[in-house]
């Protein structure tokens, strides 16, 4: 019987239309469940929309139109966007579904009749002209964020729920379950958060009425989360079909934004656990896409529309670029350039002529015709090694949601097939009729190689897998393929015939403005005055020494017997390193975690107090006070 695998990703507001970010998401979602599907597991992928609360009731106000019509209107954009994105949902949860009140409805009474809901006052900064209530934190000058008038503090009567009473239960299973929250470095945060004391959660409200009823008190809706949340177990029969319930529940894998930990590593496992359900096996925080190193916002009118991006150049490329180029729990900076740079070069190139050569060499020196190879040489055996190699790394790694560094190695073996055409040259064999068993071996392992490659990048680019597979024209349905199918070498059937050669990604031409070289008298004029510097004074040469690169901070703990010492270790981008730094009087271990800081990166390395350190990280200091510097950019983006 093969293994359950259910896997969600957040449901999403339907207040705008999504962005390149929810895409970035969705897109992680989907090529780990299209992995376990080709590892044969039994998959169940939701994705979803989250459609109650005011400020969807003010839109639709604003446009005046019904909140469900406002938001039937965004769900369909969203539908649209992952049919396009080539998405495999298996089911779509909107919370305005009727399936989704009866759940929400149900969870409600459950926990009210155990005594972990009761009813109490809530208590807020209220703006009554906009009906809403703002935190201190979202206050401008004092005053409502949208209107700019004076706010006031109110209270409602609200139902609450009792979550301080689960707070040392979730410690534990949090300390005890290393892999429940992924990565490490949100599992710390996490549990600091806890540590500070768990209130009790407010999750009904009567200043506005879009949202599911609370059943025993039809003046009060639920609030946001304990709605949202709950979505999880509606499709898989919750309420209505225990088997299925049973088969999916708990869930594999929350995919989620790094903001969104807290709600699903705290709040949700404490409704868990007053439901007496067990707690979902892993919650993964990845990191937040930027663009161009600023983040999205509709006023600086930097927000990436990705249907404009699919229309342009396809979906797979896009999947490709999001899945290769950021690593999966960091931030990461999306860039038009580097999306570009990507397509001509992995795309276009790389795969797009291993592909293009293989099937034009076959029909030009075969006639189109594969024969199963007899014998092997050494370079044909050490391909098919490399075949297996990377079958087995991209198990692993998949298995262990390493996205970015799968497709990396997918691309060495890519690159390694196309080594192999300049290595065995079958041009210069085609023309050597002893040589016609040699060359006969060489084109239908290429074909192999180029069957096992569409395999392996089904998950990131589905229909490029198929549009592979359908040029090779195999027998086989591409939709039935597994993992097992590549397995052994020589899938490709012998007397076969492959189809005709089509370009799967045409390069793009960008216009590049090429710095004209300095002529040499100028050269040499430059590194006269270099000469003249006065003291103190250092050249840009001097300076472009320094290596200076972002660093996030992924753990810190105190240095023993060293009052002033902090080891941090920080991702640099693709690295890791360790520094031991002398800010403990500043900061605490728990602050740090997170934070993006400048990394002097090419220090000699040092030991203090006998821990290597691995480079320095800036900060601003006037004798008394320090601070780190922080930037907002991607750990290992370069800074100068
Ligand atoms: O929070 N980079 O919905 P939401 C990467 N309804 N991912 C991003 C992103 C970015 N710049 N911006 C958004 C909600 N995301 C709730 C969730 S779940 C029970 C309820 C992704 O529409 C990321 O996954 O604000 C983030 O967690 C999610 O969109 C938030 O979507």
């Amino acid at each position: 019987m093969s293994k359950p695998f259910y896997i969600t990703t957040p449901i999403y507001y339907p207040s705008a239309k999504l962005h390149i970010g929810h895409a970035y998401c969705t897109t992680i979602a989907d090529a780990i469940a299209r992995f376990h599907r080709l590892e044969g597991d039994d998959v169940f992928f939701l994705t979803g929309s989250d459609e109650h609360g005011q400020k969807i009731q003010q839109k639709a106000q604003e446009a005046g139109v019904t909140p469900l019509e406002y938001t039937t209107k965004i769900v369909a954009g969203f539908q649209d966007l992952w049919k396009r994105l080539g998405i495999s949902n298996d089911d779509f949860i909107r919370t305005t579904e009727k399936r989704h009140y009866d759940v929400v409805q149900e969870i409600f009474r459950r926990i009210y009749d155990k005594g972990d809901i009761y009813l109490g006052e809530y208590k807020g900064l209220y703006c009554t002209p906009c009906e809403s209530y703002w935190t201190e934190h979202q206050l401008v000058d004092g005053k409502c964020p949208d209107c700019g008038r004076p706010v006031e503090e109110v209270s409602e009567p609200a139902y609450f729920f009792k979550m301080s009473k689960y707070q040392d239960r979730i410690l534990a299973y949090i300390e005890e379950h290393p892999d429940f929250i992924q990565p490490a470095s949100r599992r710390n945060e996490m549990i600091n958060f806890i540590k500070q004391g768990l209130e009790d959660l407010c999750i009904s409200r009567t200043s506005f009425d879009w949202g599911i009823p609370v059943p025993i008190n039809e003046k009060h809706v639920i609030y946001v989360w304990f709605d949202a949340l709950t979505n999880y177990l509606t499709p898989i029969g919750f309420l209505d079909d225990p088997e299925k319930f049973h088969k999916y529940w708990p869930a594999d894998l929350h995919l989620v934004g790094k903001e969104i930990v807290r709600f699903h590593t705290i709040i949700w496992p404490c409704i868990l656990m007053a439901l007496d359900l067990p707690l979902p096996k892993k919650v993964y925080g990845h990191g937040w896409l930027i663009v161009d190193g600023d983040k999205m916002s509709k006023s600086k009118g930097n927000v990436v529309d990705p249907i404009g991006l699919i229309d342009e150049f396809g979906a797979d490329a896009i999947r490709y670029f999001l899945l290769r180029e950021i690593n999966l729990g960091q931030d990461g900076n999306f860039s038009r350039d580097a999306l570009i740079g990507r397509i001509n070069a992995d795309l276009a190139n790389d795969l797009g002529n291993l592909l293009h050569r293989t099937l034009s060499m076959t029909k030009k020196f075969q006639d189109g015709v594969l024969t199963k190879a007899v014998g092997a040489s050494d370079i044909d055996k050490s391909l098919q090694a490399d075949a297996a190699e990377t079958i087995a790394f991209f198990r692993e790694n998949m298995e262990n949601m390493q996205l970015s560094a799968t497709i990396k190695h997918v691309w060495a073996f890519i690159s390694r097939a196309n080594k192999y055409i300049d290595e065995t040259s079958p041009w210069a064999l085609a023309k050597d009729p002893a040589k016609k068993q040699e060359l006969s071996n060489v084109l239908y392992n290429l074909a192999e190689a180029l069957r096992v490659i569409s395999v392996l990048i089904e998950p990131f680019m589905p229909t490029t897998a198929k549009r592979i597979w359908d040029q090779l024209a195999l027998p086989q349905d591409f939709a039935t393929v597994s993992l097992k199918d590549i397995e052994t070498w020589g899938g490709v059937p012998d007397n076969h015939t492959v189809g005709t050669p089509e370009q799967l990604f045409p390069r793009i031409e960008i216009e590049e403005e090429k710095e004209a070289p300095a002529p040499k008298q100028e050269k040499k004029a430059k590194q006269e005055k270099k000469a003249e510097l006065p003291e103190g004074i250092i050249s840009i040469d001097d300076f472009a020494k320094v290596k200076l690169r972002v660093a996030e901070v992924l753990s810190a703990e105190p240095v023993p017997k060293a009052d002033k010492l902090l080891k941090l270790q920080l991702s640099v981008g693709d690295e890791e390193r360790q520094v031991v730094s002398g800010i403990a009087p500043w900061y605490s271990p728990a602050e740090l975690v997170g934070k993006h800081l400048v990394l002097v990166a090419n220090l000699k390395p040092a030991k203090l107090r006998g821990v290597t350190s691995q480079g320095m990280i800036l900060a601003a200091s006037d004798g008394k006070d320090l601070k780190v510097v922080e930037v907002n950019m991607p750990a290992g983006t370069e800074v100068r």
